[in-house]
């Protein structure tokens, strides 16, 4: 059963969340992929948000670019953490995203990462973060990639 959701604003977002699937492969965390577009289909966002907790979705990340209402909107509609990728899709290269994100009203928060494939990548881990207070194999698994960086000499 998925523990995350991935939502993503448009099929043409597919490439650049590639990196946060990869990691949630690589650490074991089960996940489903939607594509649900917050201003075409408002209405799908609000039922796919209400049901993510009856499922068994503990954490949900959502990726968006421009005005990228996305994941404010399923924070909304759902008490889930909520984490937010900003994607450089627009003409602003994903600062409108970031800025949008980053800048919820109190009370309905999201949590953000960085603009591109470290944040793609960094939502993932966050989730594992989020994950692991639970799940001891998630956990296990993060703590053994974080190690494995300290040999990494780049
Ligand atoms: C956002 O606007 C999507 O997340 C995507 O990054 C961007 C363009 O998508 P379209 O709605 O033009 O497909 O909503």
């Amino acid at each position: 059963m998925p523990l995350v959701a991935v939502v993503m604003g448009s099929k043409s977002d597919t490439e650049a969340m590639q990196p946060t699937l990869d990691v949630l492969t690589q650490l074991g965390i089960d996940y489903e992929v939607s594509v649900i577009s917050a201003h075409r289909n408002p209405e799908k966002v609000r039922q796919y948000a209400l049901a993510t907790r009856s499922r068994g979705i503990e954490v949900i990340i959502a990726a968006a670019g421009g005005a990228a209402h996305l994941p404010g909107v399923l924070a909304s509609w759902t008490t889930l953490p909520v984490i937010g990728i900003p994607l450089a899709t627009s003409e602003l290269q994903g600062i409108d995203a970031l800025y949008s994100i980053v800048q919820m009203p109190a009370g309905v928060p999201v949590a953000s990462v960085a603009i591109g494939t470290a944040g793609a990548k960094n939502a993932a881990y966050l989730a594992a973060e989020i994950l692991g207070i639970k799940y001891d194999k998630i956990r296990d698994a993060y703590e053994k990639y974080r190690s494995a960086l300290q040999g990494d000499s780049r």
